[in-house]
């Protein structure tokens, strides 16, 4: 068994490194894998770390969700080998995942009933066709096989982007291109941006681009761009379609200052930063956090309940989140599955080796599958529980990326709720309950980028979305040192960031997908806008105007696309109407948008025609297990056919429905020079809020913290620190 587990660890390892988005290293380079093996065996006994052991082998499934196993992968595998159309070649698989069953199988399922029938969906590649094929665990044989009718492909494997920089780093163009800017082949990285889509002449065959950089003195080498040179690659014909270099008179940014790792030679020689540093600190857990998580994937924590799973697109899904009646007791249904469904990053530069950065993350490289391992007690705190996650290789192989979602408990010294009331002498009351909260994490490192998503949940009923990013910017060649060589006349597609570095401005836009069944799957959609009303008869009231609530139900999805404007402020309730509370509202939950940001794209743009769905901020479709993808099933080189734009063209009534909520977070990016060489994070959530879904203050009971409370603290009056 201890074998067995290396094993797949080390193969599992080889896709820690290799199994990477639109980024790989000269494949040249040799690996180590030992130190990263040992890295992971210290993560699994550092204290204060919670993990359950590595059960992948013999792990079945516990809930009709799981994602599949080990075993399950193994035995599709099996299955599609004997498959005749699969059986004289066997495609590569861009996708394999659970394919969920039936939403009302699943609602009505319970703890201990038996798992419902398990089947996997599979994408495969045959002669540039994309295969979807089900195959019925239960059956043992493929049960459904259709060639999709979208435009687009599937998600890159290991092996396209392997075999684009194989041809790449073999032109001998580019071998030229490097020499004649002092670069040493073996000291390019080459990474492998989407091509997106713009007509013709990228339809009918599977291209990728290929961009370089130096990696000369520093491992930040986005930080180093070759400017101007880029390829064109066909991923089948395994040809150069296209070589670009205009970029000859653009230097190589300096490797000054490019580093960030902690343990690189050149930031140990330099001084610390002028700041006094901090001491230790840490949230400590004497009794262990309050959390469970049932079978590996039901999370359990105070009043909440949800399954959470790794997913190789979506990263992170939340499923059945049910809370508990804080009267009644009662575990009742608020969403039934949400996740990040697209992640798209236009940039604005139109010159030809940048006007197809134009990404669709989640669609074109997985947010899963460029997750990697999370940094134990830096990236999540002391006693977080972490999850690995099981995907799938191009061979239809498992393997396992391990600690990829963190569970905590979050204590940041916030509030819940106060109350100080001096106003009656002699009965001074000072009530306060702090806030602490269950976080779900996951952190994604797309290239270049990393976007951290947190799911986190409130004891009053909040849900609270948030988006961070950070990681390197995709920064742009430039001839100048300081802005003032720029001549007035010239277009500069961003800030000068370093010597000789453009960052160049670009939008972030995450999709969510946000299947709320509050009180049960039929819901409506309700604006409850605030207008403004002029008094009535004139001089009745010392006042001129007031603000008035008006509530309208949406009926079809053009009612509940919503471009929001400060000057036109609604809140947005998804309602149950036919669950009324003893006042006779309707129990709801409100989407409270936070920081966000809307496409100033042109419409026709053809990135803004492939991500549509970031022509409105919210939408509301009527549920359809089909449609998950805010961009498309398949999003790699679509030209817009399957968005939820064109879906929601057909007007569908969404008026006490089975309703889905898509919201767009969103920052526009213009950078600046903090964002060199590594940016800090910048954050965006949006909050799901309970509205009339409680009868009260479900946290009214809530008892405050004393000092008995945490015996291993001691007394908390600041002045005791500065005796
Ligand atoms: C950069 O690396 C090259 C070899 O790759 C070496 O010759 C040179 O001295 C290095 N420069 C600095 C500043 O470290
Ligand atoms: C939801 O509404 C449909 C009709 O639109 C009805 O058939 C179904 O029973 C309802 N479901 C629930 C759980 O109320
Ligand atoms: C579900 O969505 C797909 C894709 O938009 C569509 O082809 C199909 O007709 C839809 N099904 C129903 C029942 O509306
Ligand atoms: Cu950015």
């Amino acid at each position: 068994m201890a074998k067995l587990t290396f094993s797949l660890v080390s193969f599992a390892l080889v896709f820690l490194v290799l199994r990477s988005c639109h980024l790989l290293i000269n494949p040249k380079l040799t690996f180590s894998f030992q130190p990263k093996f040992w890295a992971f065996k210290s993560m699994v006994t550092r204290p204060g770390t919670t993990r359950r052991s590595l059960d992948h082998f013999t792990r079945s499934p516990k809930h009709p969700l799981d994602p599949l196993t080990v075993q399950e992968v193994e035995r599709v595998r099996t299955i599609l080998s004997s498959y005749p159309p699969f059986v004289s070649t066997f495609p590569p698989i861009h996708s394999m995942v659970l394919d969920e069953p039936d939403k009302y199988r699943v609602s009505s399922w319970k703890t201990g009933d038996p798992v419902l029938p398990r089947k996997a969906s599979v994408v495969s590649l045959v002669n540039g066709k994309s295969h979807v094929v089900t195959v019925d665990l239960d059956l043992g044989r493929v049960t459904a096989h259709v060639i999709s009718p979208t435009s687009g492909y599937p998600m890159l494997t290991l092996e396209d982007l392997s075999n684009a920089l194989e041809v790449a780093l073999s032109d001998p163009k580019l071998k030229k291109s490097a020499m004649v800017r002092g670069v040493d082949v073996s000291d390019l990285a080459c990474i492998t941006p989407s091509v997106g889509w713009f007509g013709p002449n990228e339809e009918g065959r599977r291209l990728v681009k290929i961009v370089c950089y130096s990696r000369q003195n520093t491992s930040n080498y986005f930080m180093r761009p070759i400017e101007g040179l880029v390829m064109t690659i066909d991923l089948d014909k395994r040809e150069v379609v296209q070589f670009v270099d205009k970029g000859q008179d653009i230097p190589i940014p300096s490797e000054t200052n490019t580093d960030y790792r902690y343990t690189d030679d050149q930031m140990r020689k330099k001084s610390q930063p002028k700041m006094k540093p901090l001491n230790s600190i840490s949230i400590e857990q004497p009794n262990g956090p309050s959390f469970s998580i049932e079978d590996g994937h039901v999370v359990k924590w105070a009043n909440w309940q949800f399954h959470l799973k790794p997913d190789p697109r979506a990263g992170m899904v939340i499923s059945r989140a049910m809370v508990q009646d804080s009267e009644s007791g009662e575990l009742r249904n608020v969403m039934y599955k949400g996740f990040a469904s697209e992640l798209f990053v236009p940039y604005m530069d139109v010159s030809e080796a940048w006007y197809f950065k134009g990404y669709m993350d989640a669609g074109e490289f997985g947010l899963g599958a460029t997750a990697k391992s999370l940094v134990a007690l830096n990236d999540c705190p002391k006693y977080s529980y972490y999850m690995d996650g099981v995907f799938v290789g191009s061979d239809g192989r498992p393997y396992i990326e391990p600690n990829i979602i963190c569970v905590f408990e979050r204590y940041a010294g916030d509030i819940s709720w106060r109350h100080t009331d001096f106003l009656v002498p002699g009965s001074e009351i000072k009530e306060s309950r702090r806030k602490v909260t269950l976080v779900a994490r996951m952190a994604a490192s797309v290239g270049n980028y990393d976007y951290i998503f947190d799911w986190e949940f409130q004891t009053d009923g909040l849900i609270k979305v948030k988006v961070e990013t950070s990681g390197m910017l995709m920064v742009k060649g430039s001839p100048y040192q300081n802005v003032n060589q720029i001549p007035k006349e010239e277009e500069m597609s961003g800030p000068l960031v370093s010597e000789n570095l453009i960052g160049v401005v670009h939008d972030h836009f995450v999709t969510f997908h946000l299947d709320m069944d509050v009180d049960g799957p039929n819901n409506s959609f309700a604006k409850v806008s605030l207008v403004k009303e002029e008094t009535s008869p004139p001089n009745s009231s010392p006042r001129k105007s007031y603000l008035k609530v008006q509530r309208h139900v949406a009926k079809t999805e053009n009612d509940a696309k919503i471009n929001l404007k400060l000057t036109e402020p609604s809140e947005l309730h998804v309602v149950n109407p036919s669950k009324l509370s003893s006042l006779g509202n309707p129990s709801g939950y409100k989407l409270v948008p936070g920081r966000t940001a809307a496409s100033l794209l042109d419409t026709f743009d053809p990135p803004q025609i492939r991500s549509a769905f970031t022509n409105n901020q919210v939408w509301v479709t009527p549920y359809n297990k089909s449609e998950q993808w805010a961009g498309g099933f398949l999003a790699y080189q679509s030209k817009g056919d399957d968005t939820l734009a064109v879906w929601s063209e057909r007007n569908r009534p969404i008026e006490k429905k089975d309703i889905v909520l898509w919201y767009t977070l969103g920052f526009h990016h213009i950078p600046c020079q903090e964002d060199f060489p590594i940016m800090p994070t910048v954050s965006a959530s949006f909050d799901l809020k309970p509205v009339n879904f409680f009868q009260l203050n479900p946290i009214l009971r809530l008892p405050p913290t004393f000092e008995d409370d945490l015996p291993n603290c001691k007394p908390s009056i600041s002045q005791s620190w500065y005796l």
